[in-house]
């Protein structure tokens, strides 16, 4: 049994799990999963008693419990620091820090139009109001940094920020977002990486998009 237990969702929808699984694959640390229930119908019994939140990722280590994605990539930052979590550069890393911030705190028409389903293909929804602002601001952000660090991750090397938007990468994909070819070509960047193949390799197909007890 390992010291590290990461307290997930069904893998071809939470989309916060991934940002949660994506730091201790990077940090390369054995860890021990515990998949709950959110599809169909969520296991809030589980939950409730597996996480201090009610929440996943939730990252048990040792007696401590990291209930956050964001706060799961700092620590695994802290403990691994040699892996490079975060650009070296100061400013790199500030501008690191922001764009993740901005994808956890914000995007809430996205992630209600384009749920995450990896396996999913829907149709393309009416992209206008707050969607459209959503996704041309990601648009903005991802051609930013690829132009001013030129790839082929956000920050030149694989960093947190990459693992924060992973997830949009598959509602990109599900909804057939149209994308300029540098993006296309971050998206399958992204969608190659051998850490985020794992997780494609083991979300069931057959988790529904949408939970049905909401
Ligand atoms: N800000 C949190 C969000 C976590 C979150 O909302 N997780 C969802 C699953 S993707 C969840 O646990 N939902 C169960 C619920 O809300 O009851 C993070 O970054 O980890």
């Amino acid at each position: 049994m390992s010291d590290f237990t990461l307290i997930i969702g069904n893998k071809n929808n939470s989309t916060w799990s991934l940002r949660g699984y994506l730091p201790l694959k990077l940090a390369g640390v054995e860890f021990d999963e515990i998949l709950v229930s959110l599809r169909p119908y969520l296991d809030r019994e589980r939950l409730d008693e597996l996480t201090p939140a009610g929440k996943v990722p939730t990252l048990k280590h040792g007696e401590n419990y990291i209930w956050d994605s964001l706060a799961i990539c700092e620590y695994c930052a802290d403990l691994y620091p040699e892996k490079g979590f975060w650009p070296e550069d100061i400013n790199m890393r500030a501008h690191a820090r922001c764009v993740s911030a901005e994808m956890h705190s914000g995007f809430a028409a996205l992630r209600n139009a384009m749920s995450m389903a990896i396996h999913g293909k829907f149709d393309r929804p009416d992209i206008s109001g707050d969607l459209k602002s959503d996704i041309d601001r990601i648009v903005d952000i991802w051609s930013e940094c690829l132009d001013k660090y030129e790839g082929p991750y956000l920050f030149g090397d694989y960093s947190i920020a990459d693992m924060m938007y992973a997830p949009v990468v598959f509602r990109f994909r599900s909804y057939q977002v149209e994308l300029p070819i540098a993006l296309q070509e971050y998206c399958k960047t992204i969608a190659n990486h051998p850490d985020v193949k794992d997780w494609i390799d083991d979300a069931d197909p057959n988790d529904p998009a949408e939970p049905l007890d909401r």
